[in-house]
């Protein structure tokens, strides 16, 4: 299963309470105050990992929650700090957050609308999370009136960013652990020389977060189903993606990684087949583009021997166009129209029509399939990888 979005709830732990406690001992009479300090709570921690490539532990384990702070003992004794949790993600990591920031240690009196246009005064530090469906109310968004096909995508497109793991070992805390309550020992004076009280331990920040996976890729490829995007992610890399005659062979997206004679490296994404109505949700939808909004290159790949009755001037403006309803952003990305299957007989013909029909674009023929034109394919996205 690849998962590369997925909502989970994040707390980190709550500070131990400072303890009360008198020091006993044969023949020290009022031997004075002894509690000790709580600990403070464990942090909820992220690390972007290069070993992972997508986001199934929080699949499985969407709630994130650090230990408590161990409470203060007699005798002077701190208590423990709470263990960190230590999570995880892919490198390419978005963490975006749903709702507003808690903060249950500040004790204001605030009043806040419910759902259902009542309102109520509740008090912060009690206040509850707000949950799904007062969410949207809460960030204004009329789920009435305005069409959503993805919640989810809505309340990220108003929700903030918290952090982008992009390095291997990059680290976050995500949520930090309370501080631990002072035990009584601390609160003792010339004049109350037995204070009977300590303090409670801090609450942790806690949130609801969408993780969202956005590979880290230099180049992206882009094309309609059984191109040969696959295949040609084959030839130019190590990597082994699955191949074969049928559309959308490609369920998840894949990075391979380009090596050159001098060491140079660079990296491509090979994504399901985009086909146009795709932001209508026809075939895969185009929900996975995400893994190329990062990418600095596009290659558009086109069939260009037409198979499946297709007509690569009509693919090439559909695949921009859908690329436009995604993110309008991506067209600005500069971009290499490839023309593959150029082997195939029909392939010569349509590629006179289409350079009479798309004028102005430079396309290049290649071969995925019989290593043709893959030379110089390599040559020139490394080329636009490297121009400034
Ligand atoms: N003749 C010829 N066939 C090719 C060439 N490149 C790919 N093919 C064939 O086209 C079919 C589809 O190739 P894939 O690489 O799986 O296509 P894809 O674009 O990854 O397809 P999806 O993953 O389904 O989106 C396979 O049967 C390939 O053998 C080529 O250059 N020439
Ligand atoms: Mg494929």
């Amino acid at each position: 299963m690849f998962i590369d979005e997925i909502k989970v709830l994040a707390r980190a732990g709550h500070g131990g309470k400072g303890c009360v406690a008198f020091h006993r001992e044969a023949y020290v009479t009022k031997g004075g105050p002894s509690g000790g300090n709580g600990g403070r709570g464990g942090d909820v921690i992220l690390i972007a990992d290069h070993d992972l490539n997508n986001l199934i532990n929080q699949f499985y384990v969407p709630r994130l929650i650090a230990d408590d702070g161990h409470p203060g003992m007699g005798k002077g004794m701190d208590g423990p700090a709470g263990k960190d949790l230590i999570i995880r993600v892919p490198c390419g990591t978005l963490v975006w957050r749903i709702g507003q920031a808690i903060d249950r240690n500040a004790e204001v009196e605030e009043t806040e609308e419910t759902g259902d246009g009542k309102k109520i005064t509740v008090s912060s530090a009690k206040r509850p999370v707000i949950r799904t469906a007062n969410r949207a109310k809460a960030l204004e968004i009329n789920l009435e009136t305005e069409p959503v096909e993805d919640p989810v995508a809505r309340i990220r497109e108003k929700g903030e960013l918290v952090c982008d793991l992009t390095e291997n070992g990059q680290q976050f805390i995500l949520c930090k652990g309370g501080r631990g309550g002072l035990g009584n020992r601390n609160f003792a004076t010339s004049v109350r020389q037995a204070p009977r009280f300590a303090q409670p331990g801090e609450y942790g920040t806690e949130g609801e977060f969408l993780f969202e996976l956005r590979m880290v890729a230099e180049v992206g490829l882009v094309g309609y189903p059984n191109a040969g995007k696959s295949t040609l992610l084959a030839a130019i890399s190590h990597a082994r993606p699955k191949i074969a005659a049928y559309p959308f062979t490609t369920l998840t997206p894949q990075v391979g990684i380009l090596e050159y004679p001098d060491f140079f490296r660079l990296t491509v994404c090979d994504v399901p087949g985009l086909i146009a109505g795709a932001h209508n949700n026809v075939g895969l939808g185009h929900a996975f583009l995400r893994h190329i909004a990062r990418c600095k290159y596009l290659v558009i790949l086109l069939d260009m021997a037409g198979t499946d009755n297709r007509a690569p001037w009509d693919d090439y403006r559909s695949l921009l166009q859908e690329l436009e309803l995604y993110d309008p952003a991506l067209l600005e990305k500069p971009r290499l129209v490839v023309a593959n299957k150029i082997d195939e007989p029909a392939a010569e013909a349509n590629l006179k029509q289409f350079k009479r029909k798309v004028r102005k674009v430079p396309v290049l023929p290649i071969s995925a399939a019989f290593g043709e034109g893959i030379a110089e394919f390599r040559r020139q996205i490394r080329e636009a990888v490297e121009a400034p």
